[in-house]
C-alpha cells in the first residue's frame, strides 16, 4: 500500500488543478463579459426604464382632522378626502410635450408650468394644484405624464357656511387652524400623518408597501356649546335686521344662564368659510367677542341693583327726575323727556338717565364699582376666544361726580356683547358671573366654577330688578316690541350715541336690547346690537327689540322651554312630558303591547 506520493506525481496533480481553476475562471470571465454586453447593449432600454421606475420612498399617509360639531353632534366643520396633484420636477421637466395638456386640465395659464419648474430642477416635489375634484384627478392620471402623481389630502368643509363662520373659524391650506375654534382647539383637532416606506413606480403609484414606520392618527372631534338651530335663527334675523335698518354691522349672543354656555353667536357682516375670496376687512371679525362699546342704558339694571342692595331704596321709592335734566358740575345730564316724580322701577321702564344718576350719586362709588365688577363687567368673559379684550371699568378712586353719574347709565365703561350677555346671565341667576364657554358644560361643572365668585347682590335685589325689567316690555315701557307671546321677558333697551373724534357723534348710534327669559325661571340671556342703523328709526326699542323678540320666541320653542304664563301645574305637566321624552322610558302602553302573545 502506497503511503506517500512521489514529488513527480504531486507536481502532476498541482498542474491539473491549476488548469482546472484557470478554466473555470476563464468561463466565469467570459460569462461576465457576455452579461455586460447583454445588459449594456441588448437589454439597455428595458433595464433603464425599470431602474427609473422603482423608488424606495418614505411617504406620509394623511389622517383626517377632527370634526367640529354643535352641541347635538351636528357637523360644523368636517374633513373630506380629496386629491392634490404633485410632480417630481426632475421628471416633469423631461416631458415638455405634456405641459400644455396639464395646464389646461388644472386650469393654469399657459407657460405657468415652465415658470413653476424653472428653479425647481434639483427638487423632487412640487404641488401643481391642491385639492382637485375627483374628475380632474382621474383625467390627470389618465394622461400618464411621468413624474405627475396624486397625493391624498383632506379638505375642510363647513356645512353651516356663513351661519357659524365667526365661531368655528377656518384652517389654512395646510389644515392648520387660523381663526375661531379651529385655532383655539388646533392642538386637539389636528391629525398626525402616518409614515411608511414604500416602493413607487415612475408615476408615483405605490407598487409595494415595505414597512410602516408609524400609524396615521386622526384628530379629536370637538363638540361646541352652540346649538345649530338657534345659531341659524339668530343669523337669519340679524342679517335681515342689519339690511332693513341699513346698519353697518350687528351681533347677537345667546347664553345659557345656568351654565355660561354660548348657545348662539352671530355677527354681520359675515363670510362664507368655504369660499374665502373677496373678503372685506372686518368680515372676519367675531365682533360679539372682540369689539367693545359703551353699553349705555343696558347698564342701568346694575346701577339700580346696587342702589337696592344698600337698603335705602325699593322698587317703589320715589325719585324726582324733574325737569328732565340734571346739572353735575359743568355738565348736563338729559332725559328723553321730563318724566316728573317717578319710582325706581319707572327709572328702568322709561330709561331715565337723570334717575340712574341720582341713584348713583346717593350711594358710595366703591359699592357701585363692586356691583358692576361682581357681575363680570370690566373683565373678559373667560371664553378663551382669541383676541377677547377685557372691557373697561375704570377704578372708582378716579371717579369724580360726573363719572359716578355717567357710569350709572352706561358711559365711561366699555363691554363686548358677550360680556354684557354674561352680566345679564348673572342678573338672571344668583348674581355670580359664570365664565362664558364655547364648549358644553354641565350643571355640576357650573356649580364648581361659581364657587370662585362672590355675589354682591342678594336674591331679593336680583328678583326686584328682574321685575322692573319686565315692565320695560309692557305697556308704557321703552321695549314693548321685545315681548314674546306666552312668555314673560325681562330686558332693557339702549340707544347709544357713539363716541368718535373726541366727542359723541350726532346721527351715529348703537341700538341695543339685552334681556332674559322666561322671567319667572330664567334660562336664556340674549344681547342684540345693531350698529349705526341708518333707516328712519334708530332707537334700541324700535330697531333691536323686535329682533330680540323674534329670536327669543324661536329659541324658547326650539329648546322646549315651557311658557311661564302657564299655571304652575300645567307647566309641571309640560316638564314631565319632556323628561319622559328625554329618558326614553318605555311607554306603559307599548310595554303592554309587547307582552301580548
Ligand atoms: C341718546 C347718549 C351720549 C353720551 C341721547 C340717544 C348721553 C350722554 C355723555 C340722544 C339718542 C339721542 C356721557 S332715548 O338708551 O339717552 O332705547 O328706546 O347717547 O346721554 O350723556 O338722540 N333710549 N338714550 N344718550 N348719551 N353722554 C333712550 C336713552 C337710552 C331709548 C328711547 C329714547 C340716550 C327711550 C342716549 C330707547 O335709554
Amino acid at each position: 500500500m502506497q503511503t506517500s506520493q512521489s514529488p513527480l506525481s504531486l507536481q502532476h496533480a498541482y498542474r491539473g488543478r491549476r488548469r482546472w481553476v484557470l478554466g473555470v475562471l476563464a468561463v466565469a470571465g467570459l460569462t461576465l463579459i457576455w452579461r455586460a454586453v447583454d445588459l449594456q447593449v441588448l437589454d439597455k432600454a428595458f433595464l433603464q426604464s425599470q431602474g427609473n421606475a422603482r423608488f424606495l420612498r418614505l411617504v406620509s399617509e394623511p389622517a383626517h382632522r377632527g370634526m367640529i360639531t354643535d352641541r347635538h353632534g351636528e357637523p360644523l366643520a368636517i374633513s373630506t378626502p380629496v386629491d392634490s396633484v404633485w410632480a417630481n420636477p426632475q421628471e416633469l421637466i423631461e416631458s415638455r410635450e405634456s405641459w400644455r395638456k396639464l395646464e389646461k386640465l388644472l386650469g393654469m395659464k399657459s407657460r405657468s408650468l415652465e415658470r413653476l419648474l424653472a428653479n425647481k430642477r434639483d427638487k423632487e416635489f412640487v404641488y401643481l394644484k391642491r385639492r382637485v375634484s375627483p374628475d380632474v384627478a382621474a383625467r390627470i392620471m389618465a394622461l400618464k405624464v411621468p413624474g405627475v402623481a396624486l397625493a391624498p389630502e383632506y379638505k375642510r368643509f363647513y356645512p353651516a357656511g356663513e351661519v357659524a363662520a365667526h365661531v368655528v373659524g377656518f384652517t389654512n391650506v395646510d389644515d392648520k387652524g387660523q381663526e375661531g375654534m379651529e385655532l383655539v382647539f388646533d392642538d386637539r383637532l389636528k391629525s398626525i400623518a402616518g409614515k411608511s416606506w414604500v416602493i413607487k413606480d415612475r408615476y408615483g403609484r405605490v407598487v409595494e408597501n415595505v414597512e410602516r414606520v408609524s400609524d396615521p392618527q386622526p384628530g379629536e372631534d370637538i363638540a361646541l356649546s352652540i346649538d345649530r338651530r338657534l345659531q341659524y335663527l339668530a343669523y337669519r334675523e340679524l342679517k335681515a335686521a342689519v339690511k332693513n335698518n341699513r346698519a353697518d354691522s350687528g351681533s347677537v349672543v345667546i347664553v345659557d344662564v345656568h351654565t355660561g354656555e354660548i348657545l348662539a353667536m352671530v355677527n354681520q357682516p359675515a363670510y362664507n368659510p368655504n369660499n374665502r375670496y373677496r373678503l372685506k376687512s372686518g368680515d372676519l371679525r367675531n365682533r360679539a367677542v372682540t369689539d367693545v362699546f359703551e353699553p349705555g342704558s343696558t347698564i342701568k339694571p346694575f346701577t339700580v341693583a346696587a342702589a337696592l342692595e344698600t337698603g335705602k331704596y325699593n322698587a317703589h321709592t320715589a325719585v324726582d327726575v324733574r325737569p328732565g335734566y340734571l346739572k353735575v358740575g359743568r355738565k348736563i345730564i338729559r332725559d328723553f323727556r321730563d318724566y316728573g316724580v317717578i319710582d325706581v322701577s319707572t327709572i328702568i321702564q322709561k330709561s331715565s338717565n337723570v334717575g340712574a344718576s341720582k341713584l348713583a350719586l346717593s350711594i358710595s362709588p366703591k359699592h357701585l364699582w363692586n356691583t358692576f365688577a361682581s357681575v363680570g363687567l370690566g373683565t373678559d368673559s373667560g371664553s378663551g376666544f382669541p383676541g377677547e379684550p377685557s372691557g373697561l371699568l375704570t377704578d372708582f378712586g378716579a371717579w369724580r361726580d360726573i363719572q359716578r353719574a355717567t357710569v350709572s347709565y352706561g358711559y365711561g365703561l366699555s363691554v363686548t356683547a358677550l360680556q354684557l350677555a354674561r352680566a345679564y346671565a348673572a342678573l338672571a341667576t344668583d348674581g355670580r358671573p359664570l365664565p362664558s364657554s364655547f364648549v358644553p358644560r354641565d350643571l355640576a361643572q357650573a356649580a364648581e366654577l361659581s364657587t370662585y365668585y362672590q355675589p354682591v347682590l342678594s336674591k331679593k335685589s336680583l328678583l326686584s330688578v328682574r321685575g322692573m325689567l319686565e315692565t320695560v316690555v309692557k305697556k308704557q315701557g321703552s321695549g314693548t316690541r321685545a315681548a314674546v307671546p306666552g312668555y314673560r321677558i325681562a330686558g332693557k333697551t339702549g340707544t347709544v350715541k357713539k363716541f368718535g373724534g373726541g366727542g359723541y357723534v350726532e346721527d351715529s348710534y348703537l341700538a341695543l336690547f339685552a334681556g332674559i327669559a322666561p322671567a319667572s325661571d330664567p334660562r336664556l340671556a340674549m344681547v342684540v346690537i345693531i350698529n349705526e342703523p341708518r333707516g328712519e328709526k334708530y332707537y334700541g326699542g324700535a330697531v333691536a327689540a323686535p329682533v330680540f323678540s323674534r329670536i327669543m320666541a324661536g329659541a324658547l320653542r326650539m329648546m322646549d322651554i315651557p311658557p311661564d304664563s302657564l299655571p304652575i301645574t300645567v307647566k309641571q305637566a309640560v316638564l314631565d312630558m319632556q323628561s319622559i321624552k328625554q329618558s326614553k322610558m318605555p311607554d306603559r302602553r307599548v310595554a303592554m303591547l309587547g307582552e301580548a302573545p
